[in-house]
Formats: C-alpha cells, sequence, structure tokens
C-alpha cells in the first residue's frame, strides 16, 4: 500500500474512532510510550553460551529447525533484525547464562555481560535480567536454592545475590530499571512426602538472597520478582515455587511478582489476574506466553488471551506500571520470524487496547447497562483497527504482509545459513 492510501484510511478511522470518543493521535502516542521486553532465549533454544559439556536442561524446547544463534554477535543480529519489524519500545530479556565469559554462573558481575550492555546502550534498549537456575551441573535432581543439599543451595543463593547487584547496575548504566526474575524450576515428579521442608528451605534461600533491600536510590534502578508455576516436566506432582507461595512471599516481603501466562491451569487467564494481586505486591511483571494444554510455550499469536491481557492493563490503567514481557519458544519454526510474529502480536493487541472505547463500555458498566456494555464490545471488532496498525507501521517505517515474509527468508538464506 502506498503512503496516501494508507494517511488517508487512517483519517476516515479517525474519524470513525472519534465518534466512539477515541482519539487516535492520543492512542498512537500513548503506545509509543509503551515498551515489551523480548526474551533472548528463543534464540538459540535456552542453550546459553557456557561450555559446561552434557548437562541436562530443565526447559523443554522441542524441535530442530536449523540456525539456532550460536553465539553473542550470532543473537545480538537475529535480536536486532527482529526488532527492525516491531513498532513497540525495545527492551531484552537476558539469562545469565548468555555471559560471554569464562566466569562461574554464580561469581558474574555487570563486566561478564559487557558486550550486551554496551550493545543495549547503542541502541537504546532497555535490558532485563534472569539468572539461569538450570541447565548446570551444580543443579541437584532438578533443584537449585530448594535442594536438600547445602553446597547447591549455597550455590545457587550466592547466583541470587549477585544478580540483584548485576541489575541495579545495568539499570544504572541504561537509565532505564532492569527488571529482575527468578524462577527456579525445583520440584519433584512424585508425589512428595514433606512439601513443607522444600518450602521451608526455599523461603529460607530467598531470605537469604533478598536479606539486603534496595536503597530508594537502587529501587530506580532494579526490580526483583518472583515467578510461579504451576507443574513442568518432570515436577508434575509438586512445584515448590507455587504461584500462592510467591504470592504469601512478594506481598509480605516487598519483592514483585510475575505471572506467567502459561503457568495456570488451563482455564484460568492471568487477565484476571493482574487486579487481584496488583493492590498487595509491589511490582507485577508479565510473562506473556501461549499454553496449549500445558505450558508449552507457544508462539504469542493475536487470541483471546493475549488480548484478554492488554485490555485489562488498558481497562486497569495499568500500562506503564505493570512490566511486559515475552515467554515462549518454538524451534519447530524460524526463530526470528518467532520473535517477529509475538512482537507483531503483542503490538497490535496493546494498540487494539488502547482503541478500545473503554469509557464508553465502563459508562454502560457502571449505570447497569450492560445491554449496551455486550453491544458495544461487540461492535468495536468492526471499527477499522487495521488502518491505524497499517498507519502506525508506515510511520516508523516498518514492512509488513509479504514483503515482511521475504525479507526474513531472504535473511535467513543470505545470513543464518551462511554462518561459519
Ligand atoms: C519457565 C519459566 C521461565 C523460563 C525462562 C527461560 O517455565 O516460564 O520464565 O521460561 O526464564
Ligand atoms: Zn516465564
Amino acid at each position: 500500500m502506498d503512503k496516501k492510501t494508507i494517511t488517508k484510511a487512517y483519517e476516515e478511522a479517525k474519524k470513525i474512532y472519534a465518534e466512539y470518543g477515541v482519539d487516535t493521535d492520543e492512542v498512537l502516542k500513548q503506545f509509543a510510550s509503551i515498551s515489551v521486553s523480548l526474551h533472548c532465549w528463543a534464540g538459540d533454544d535456552i542453550k546459553g553460551f557456557e561450555d559446561l559439556g552434557d548437562v541436562k536442561s530443565e526447559n523443554v524446547v522441542t524441535g530442530s529447525y536449523p540456525y539456532r544463534a550460536r553465539n553473542g554477535e550470532e543473537l545480538r543480529m537475529d535480536i536486532e533484525k527482529a526488532f527492525s519489524y516491531s513498532p513497540l519500545s525495545p527492551r531484552v530479556s537476558l539469562h545469565s547464562m548468555y555471559h560471554e565469559s569464562k566466569s562461574p554462573r554464580n561469581d558474574l558481575t555487570i563486566e561478564d555481560f559487557r558486550t550486551w550492555v554496551d550493545w543495549a546502550k547503542k541502541n537504546h534498549y532497555g535490558l532485563d535480567f534472569n539468572t539461569s537456575f538450570f541447565t548446570h551441573p551444580m543443579m541437584k535432581d532438578g533443584m537449585s536454592v530448594a535442594s536438600l543439599d547445602k553446597e547447591t543451595r549455597d550455590y545457587w543463593i550466592k547466583a541470587g545475590i549477585d544478580s540483584r547487584k548485576i541489575s541495579v547496575a545495568i539499570g544504572k548504566e541504561l537509565g532505564t530499571a532492569c527488571w529482575n526474575n527468578f524462577w527456579f524450576p525445583d520440584g519433584l515428579k512424585d508425589v512428595p512426602a514433606n512439601r513443607a521442608l522444600y518450602r521451608e528451605l526455599l523461603k529460607d534461600s530467598l531470605d537469604q538472597i533478598f536479606a539486603v533491600p534496595y536503597s530508594e536510590e537502587e529501587k530506580k534502578y532494579a526490580v526483583d520478582c518472583l515467578e510461579g508455576k504451576w507443574f513442568g516436566i518432570g515436577t508434575e506432582s509438586f512445584v515448590v515455587g507455587s504461584h500462592e507461595f510467591y504470592l504469601g512471599y512478594c506481598a509480605k516481603n516487598h519483592v514483585g511478582l510475575t505471572l506467567d501466562s502459561g503457568h495456570f491451569r488451563p482455564s484460568e487467564d492471568i487477565g484476571d489476574k493482574i487486579s487481584a494481586v496488583f493492590p498487595f505486591v509491589d511490582n507485577v511483571m508479565l510473562h506473556v506466553s501461549r499454553g496449549i494444554h500445558w505450558d508449552s510455550d507457544h508462539v504469542v499469536i493475536e487470541d483471546d488471551g493475549l488480548q484478554g491481557i492488554m485490555n485489562e492493563l488498558k481497562r486497569g490503567n495499568y500500562f506503564g506500571k505493570v512490566h511486559i514481557a515475552l515467554d515462549y519458544f518454538d524451534a519447530t519454526i524460524s526463530r526470528v520470524f518467532s520473535w517477529v510474529i509475538g512482537l507483531r502480536a503483542t503490538a497490535k493487541a496493546i494498540l487494539k487496547a488502547l482503541l478500545e472505547p473503554t469509557a464508553l463500555l465502563q459508562k454502560a458498566e457502571r449505570e447497569n447497562n450492560f445491554t449496551s456494555r455486550l453491544y458495544l464490545l461487540e461492535e468495536q471488532n468492526n471499527l477499522p483497527f487495521n488502518a491505524v496498525w497499517q498507519y502506525l507501521l508506515m510511520e516508523k517505517g516498518i514492512v509488513s504482509g509479504l514483503e515482511l515474509e521475504k525479507e526474513l527468508f531472504e535473511y535467513q538464506e543470505t545470513v543464518q545459513k551462511v554462518r561459519g
């Protein structure tokens, strides 16, 4: 589509949205202020860059699509490529297994991520952090900080403490708070005989990790969050860090809470949980994913789950307060495409939420007029969303449609395929 046609369609759309009380120019301004953190780990199937030999992974990624990024240079190049097709303000979630040094996993500083930090600075990307409490010889029977073995716990507690220093340092250097996520795979395949013991151990380890609170100054640069889970592969019967455990811990100890859309029973959705937890914890981060039957981490697409989350962020005025991050991986398709698809689906869902005539819906609800609420909800599905989306992409010089597809496959053939 040429610029003139896109602009004309936008001007028409603007008038139609105005009838519903929505100012599309304002929406585009608001959209520009919303950032989404892209998970670096989908680019290499959560393998990381350490030389650990044949070590078991606690994160299952299926598929054998070629062209996995094998080092920092390739991964960063692939991420940049993905961002070039997204209108969202960019951030990158890093895992500690992507450090590019010889240091052990529990003795890292910001300097072990120097290339990442300099790269983020140069490209004006925000950076978020995660400690990889998995895929490592110091994991014991799938456990880290809740292990019965003290040496194992101590190893990972140290990694957790250091991650908070790394996050503050990153946040300070980049001038934007680094969200530091903690997810531990610790759990049991079969029915435990002593759940309480594991939970006491986890609590004690967390108390050590968070023993020193951030100063007021440091709070500007780092936010810690704990991510619970219902079950995982190999932890079908028991996950030590369940959602309830962390909700209690976070509320009491002023730690942020992460909600991953794949980590709850299939009919639960995190769109509903945001307003339930927000008043009681200091910070909330979302891991936007797509579970099919279970925490399958499918690529995020425009579905009801995703739209439900973004609508909730708009309706409760949570944009800018709740941190949005992506978390999925699919090694059966192009990993760069998977980022582009997920980023663009998220961007579209955010834009759609911002364009929602929320004031009208909420007014109808306040007046107990559930008929109008349902009618308007339906009617808005036919408003000219795509005209606004195309205009946004055009303004940012981002291509779409078959052209995008052609360019990304070209990148695969001319860059990814020929990598030494
Ligand atoms: C695992 C969690 C966790 C990880 C990443 C790699 O179930 O969702 O967030 O996917 O940290
Ligand atoms: Zn997650």
